[in-house]
């Protein structure tokens, strides 16, 4: 989607903002479930829909739900599965690829650091992306913690380990499990080296996820919140960018580089 044909919501862009990406030479950005709002997968606060709005996502996603009731925690992930599935990416997704590949073009870092399950992220074509929280279209064994790409048809939901028999499970991060060291390592760094952060569409409550963009503040980084309303972090961010990120993000990328 060439970004340039975007219909523009005028979203006022800080000068020095635009001026200091221009010359950036490591910029983080965190996602959070807002930035899919715009394709139509519902954040972690909207109420779900359907046979799911009787549940709490924050009470689904834990290994005590999946412990209690193995097969409504595996048909919800199989729901959102499904859901993002029939997703696209949405302008949001599509400016911050387009923001990496020009800084890429001049010799900056870019890292997109991601809350999100829903890989809409990399099929928006973004490439350097941590996914802290895991990823809902990937399966793993319970009891040996390794990605499963395939098992046996069966009736059983959860289907069972084709290895060892434990039960499948989503590979993703849920509430009271430790980050994946990795990307958790990647992230802190890429937020303590950053010359900017931009933090988009993230209640910034979730930890240890919800302190990067501090850190990044606290070695000296312009850190910038883009979201539709106020979080911790607005009162300590030198910009603030009121809206919408599938409006603000084109928007943004449309200002810093007139000439696409
Ligand atoms: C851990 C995967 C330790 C599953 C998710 C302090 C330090 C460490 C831990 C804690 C701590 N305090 C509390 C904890 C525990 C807990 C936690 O943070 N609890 C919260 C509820 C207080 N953290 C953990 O359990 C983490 N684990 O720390 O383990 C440990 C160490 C060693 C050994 C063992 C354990 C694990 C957290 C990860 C949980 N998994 N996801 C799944 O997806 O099913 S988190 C999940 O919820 C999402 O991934 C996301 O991260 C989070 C929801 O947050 P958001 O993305 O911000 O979404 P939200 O809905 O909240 O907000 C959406 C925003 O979008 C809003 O602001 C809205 O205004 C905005 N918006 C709406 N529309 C738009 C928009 N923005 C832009 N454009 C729009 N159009």
């Amino acid at each position: 989607m060439n970004l340039q044909r975007m219909p523009l919501v005028l979203i006022p862009i800080p000068p020095d903002f635009i001026n200091s990406l221009r010359s950036a030479r490591r910029v983080a950005v965190l996602t959070g479930a807002g930035v899919s709002a715009e394709s139509g997968v519902p954040t972690f606060r909207e109420a779900q829909t359907g046979l799911w709005a009787q549940f709490e996502p924050t009470d689904l996603a834990t290994p005590q739900a999946f412990e209690r009731d193995p097969q409504t925690v595996w048909e919800w992930y199989a729901w959102r599965r499904e859901l993002v599935a029939r997703a696209e990416p949405n302008p949001g997704h599509l400016a911050l690829a387009a923001l990496e590949t020009s800084l890429n073009r001049r010799g900056a870092h870019f890292t997109l650091i991601t809350q999100n399950v829903d890989g809409l992220h990399q099929r928006a074509g973004s490439q350097n992306v941590v996914e802290l929280h895991g990823n809902l279209s990937q399966t793993k064994c319970s009891r040996e913690d390794r990605v499963v790409e395939s098992w046996p048809p069966t009736r059983r939901v959860p289907p069972p380990c084709p290895h060892c028999g434990a039960l499948l499970r989503p590979d993703v991060v849920w509430f009271g499990e430790a980050l994946p060291r990795e990307a958790l390592a990647a992230a802190e760094r890429a937020a303590n080296e950053s010359d900017i952060f931009i933090s988009v569409g993230t209640s910034g409550v979730v930890e240890p996820a919800a302190s990067l963009p501090f850190a990044a503040l606290e070695h000296g980084a312009i850190v910038v919140e883009i979201n539709p309303e106020a979080t911790p972090l607005t009162p300590l961010a030198a910009h603030v960018l009121t809206g919408p990120s599938g409006a603000v993000l084109p928007d943004l990328v449309k200002a810093v580089w007139p000439e696409g």
